[in-house]
């Protein structure tokens, strides 16, 4: 069985849920209460995937791993189909979910007031320039990477819900919109929240 340490809520969600749609078993430890954290040098940071003697850090790494390894549709196989997957994976990896880091870094090192606001407002207008990208994609195909769910658009669901805790306005258009609300509603991404909820009461 699959070791996963994670946060709740956090971007190991989208590796969760993808466990879930591999439908392989995966034993949760949230990486506040693994003492022995330190170990895996992940720089503190959740995911880190664990098999067997095999330890995994970054989401990205990960991902691609266990697509590999499990002969998994959602990558394929060679040539300009793996390139764009590929490509869409780390747009949200390397592109949005840190434009999203930058709202969680100025919320907690700028005090509060005018200069915050304004950097958030900034920090927020770049996210939406990039849901914007999200969106041009969605007038091609259903989901980001073809006619279903891939794991991209989890990706992309974990990192929307984050723009809640901060005071900004993040434009999606209604078609992104629409795309993440079936996300949520995907049995594999509800299954995830949910156990990541039962795990912490
Ligand atoms: N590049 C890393 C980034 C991971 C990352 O930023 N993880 C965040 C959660 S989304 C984290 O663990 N932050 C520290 C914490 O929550 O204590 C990856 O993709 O795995």
């Amino acid at each position: 069985m699959y070791r996963l340490y994670y946060s709740p809520g956090a971007c190991s969600l989208a590796i969760h849920a993808l466990l879930n749609e591999l439908e392989q078993g995966v034993e949760l430890i949230d990486r506040k209460h693994a003492a022995d954290f330190d170990r895996f040098e992940s720089h503190g940071m959740v995911p880190v995937l664990v098999d067997d003697d095999q330890v995994i850090r970054e989401g990205a790494a990960i991902i691609l791993y266990l697509l590999e390894k499990h002969q998994h549709r959602m990558l394929p196989p060679s040539g300009p189909e793996r390139a764009r997957f590929i490509e869409w994976l780390m747009f949200a990896n390397a592109t949005l979910h840190p434009a999203y880091g930058r709202l969680f870094f100025l919320g907690s090192s700028l005090e509060d007031g005018t200069v915050k606001q304004h950097a958030l407002n900034a920090a927020s207008d770049t996210i939406s320039a990039l849901w914007a990208a999200v969106d041009r994609q969605l007038n091609r195909t259903p989901f980001v990477c073809g006619e279903r769910i891939c794991i991209v658009d989890m990706m992309l669901a974990v990192y929307a819900s984050w723009g809640a805790y901060f005071p900004v306005d993040i434009h999606m258009s209604d078609k992104v919109k629409g795309m993440l609300e079936a996300v949520k509603a995907h049995p594999a991404f509800v299954k995830a929240i949910e156990d990541e909820r039962q795990a912490s009461m």
